[in-house]
């Protein structure tokens, strides 16, 4: 249905003077921005937009992202005016203040209506992206919505995740520009110069341009958005920030501060609104947000019902997990693509791919097939060299729901990876990353591809598990681990080089995070306690075992995931890792913090780790320069003997 002028006009001016007034109370906050997608926003919501606020999960429903986060109280603005997780007028008071759902910039867990997190630019594009991806993957109808500014389009992801997107001719996504030219430093053309119609149209997508004032203009775009279902869409909106306030639209004042007490009521009185009330909206705006709910929940009800599979159980998973032979070495890379592909024939959930490594992430799931341009039927995905995006659009696919979605990289490269994995922390969204070729070992291809502060990097991360397997048993049940944990992202770091395979690393033991592997004479204040995760597990049997072959009481305790170890009960804790046994050799290829918190005192406490960058050369000679030797690791022991 298209609404009068009138109508929307003043559905738009409610917003702006909403948006201004919820920042004007919270004396902090960015109105510009919101204030001037505020026609645009009206128009996707009113007449576009496929969303019902009383069942917001409703699989069928267009996803829309706001991926300039700072544009939150145009968020909150929609929520409330539709009724969407009964965010109260009153909440809209509380913006930014501690404890309200109305956040500084929109978050995820807070109101149901927000599909994904934004704040740090250019992240929302690229996980809408990912939204697009999984319905189409799922061969739904539905839409993906972006709105994004100049600061999402001069983000480097937006580059990558935009030429992805046009590559695989990735219809149902509509991104829409607010082209205001304005960012905080002044017009965004200070810093950028693109000509971003052609930049778009390169890459393959629709390019639509738009008065975004103007809602003729505007349904004009969105009219032939919608009607291109064969690639991606950029319309083009061309604003004004902050417009409607007197004397500060199109400053670049009006993106990050209040108002002010006058241009506040300047702005009201322009608008027809009385100047002395704040966050009163008039009936007829949240009448013409009922209407469209109406008319949304009618379509609903004609369209086929769209019940997902319900999840695949984790029994069946575990059922599914290959058991590795002892007498065989493993590079845990090979055993993680083993492990992927037995899980893939069990669970369709299981879809991703890798930033153009596959064949050395050994990530590929064989009998799945690829996706590829116009074509959404494998499981298999080329993200290209984009492993920031890729990371995000991991993201997007989580956030829809659905799938277990993974990326893969080399380790070292999950610095570029990074900012997406935190947002995917903070969502607790349970996207995977698989990192391959996880320390020094990688050898010839030298320091810069060689990991050595990523681990303890990553395990700063806060609801992030970091697992790196000792061996393809380990693996294995770190998969488990990894499927089981649904409450926020993990990465499994793997080896490029061949290890022993361990008898008995058991799901049900691997999946408490760290065990004893072994253990062998007296368990007392005078054992040596070796603690490792990796390929390092190893060297450390080794020298414990001629240890207790002179009659020393040792003990052995793998850590595949300290995350999850340190998320066990205290008792158990204790049992694996007595305090009293305080003789503690600490091993791992990575820089000695990321274990430190195993370490008692520095005169009881050795670390075999690389607290230096890597270097170009065979990786055994390597290992040898470095210390990463049996007879290092017992000379280590030795010293607290
Ligand atoms: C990755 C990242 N870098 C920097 C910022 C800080 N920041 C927030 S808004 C903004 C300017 C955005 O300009 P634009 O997208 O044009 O928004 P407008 O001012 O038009 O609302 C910046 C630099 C951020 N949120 N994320
Ligand atoms: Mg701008």
């Amino acid at each position: 249905m298209k609404h009068e002028e009138k109508d929307m006009r003043l559905a738009a001016n409610a917003i702006r003077v909403l948006v201004a007034d919820m920042v004007e109370k919270a004396k902090s906050g960015h109105p510009g921005g919101s204030m001037g997608q505020a026609d645009v926003a009206a128009t996707l919501w009113l007449e576009y937009l496929k969303f019902v606020p009383s069942d917001p999960k409703w699989v069928g429903r267009d996803r829309l992202v706001f991926s300039g986060g700072h544009c939150s109280p145009l968020v909150y603005s929609l929520l409330h005016l539709s009724g969407t997780d009964s965010l109260s007028i009153d909440e809209l008071k509380q913006f930014r203040q501690f404890g309200s759902r109305t956040a500084g910039h929109p978050e995820r867990e807070l109101i149901c209506g927000i599909e994904v997190t934004t704040g740090p630019l250019g992240q929302g594009l690229a996980m809408g992206v990912g939204l697009a991806l999984a319905a189409k993957m799922k061969s739904r109808t539905n839409r993906t919505w972006v709105l994004c500014g100049d600061g999402d389009l001069e983000e480097g992801i937006s580059h990558e995740a935009c030429s992805f997107a046009g590559t695989l001719g990735l219809g149902g996504l509509v991104a829409v520009y607010d082209s205001n030219n304005i960012t905080i430093e002044g017009e965004a053309t200070l810093a950028m110069h693109d000509d971003t119609r052609k930049r778009f149209e390169s890459y393959g997508w629709n390019v639509l341009e738009c008065d975004g004032h103007d809602f003729s203009s505007i349904r004009g775009a969105f009219d032939a958005a919608v009607a291109d279902e064969s690639r991606p869409v950029l319309v083009i909106s061309h604003t004004h920030i902050g417009c409607g306030a007197p004397t500060k639209h199109d400053s670049p004042e009006v993106h990050g501060a209040p108002l002010g007490a006058d241009e506040l009521a300047g702005l009201k009185r322009a608008l027809g609104f009385d100047p002395a009330a704040s966050f009163a909206v008039p009936d007829e705006v949240y009448a013409l947000f009922s209407a469209r709910t109406a008319e949304v929940e009618k379509l609903r009800a004609a369209e086929p019902s769209l019940a997902e599979p319900s999840p695949t159980s984790l029994a069946d998973c575990l059922a599914a997990l290959p058991k590795f032979d002892p007498a065989k070495s493993v590079a845990t890379r090979s055993a993680c693509g083993t492990v992927m592909n037995a899980i893939a024939e069990v669970y369709p959930e299981l879809v991703g791919g890798s930033a153009d490594l596959e064949p050395s992430n050994k990530t590929g799931l064989k009998k799945f097939g690829w996706v590829s341009a116009g074509d959404f039927g494998g499981r298999n995905i080329h993200f290209g060299i984009r492993e920031l995006a890729m990371s995000a659009i991991v993201n997007g696919m989580a956030a829809d729901g659905y799938f277990r979605p993974f990326g893969a990289t080399f380790f070292v490269f999950s610095d570029y990876c990074k900012p997406a994995i935190r947002l995917a922390a903070l969502m607790g969204l349970p996207s995977i990353y698989v990192f391959s070729h996880d320390s020094f070992y990688v050898g010839e291809d030298g320091p810069t591809h060689e990991p050595v502060e990523q681990i303890e990097s990553l395990r700063c991360v806060p609801n992030f598990d970091v697992y790196r397997p000792a061996d393809a048993n380990e693996t294995a049940a770190c998969w488990a681990a990894m499927l089981a944990r649904t409450e926020g992202p993990s990465c499994i770091l793997t080896t490029r080089q061949n290890l022993p395979v361990l008898p008995d690393a058991t799901p049900e033991k691997v999946m408490r995070g760290g065990y004893v592997l072994f253990a062998e004479g007296r368990q007392d204040e005078n054992t040596i306690l070796f603690v490792a995760t990796g390929s390092e597990v190893h060297l450390c049997v080794d020298a414990a075992k001629k240890l207790a072959a002179e009659g020393r009481g040792v003990r052995v305790v793998s850590l595949p995931c300290v995350e999850l170890f340190t998320r066990q009960e205290a008792a158990y804790r204790e049992s694996v890792v007595p305090s009293t046994m305080t003789r503690r050799v600490l091993a791992e290829a990575g820089v000695a913090k990321g274990l430190m918190e195993f370490a008692v005192a520095p005169t009881t406490t050795r670390h075999l780790s690389l607290d230096r960058f890597g270097a170009s050369g065979p990786y055994a000679r390597l290992a040898e320069e470095f210390g990463f030797t049996p007879e290092n690791c017992l000379r280590l022991a030795r010293e607290l003997t």
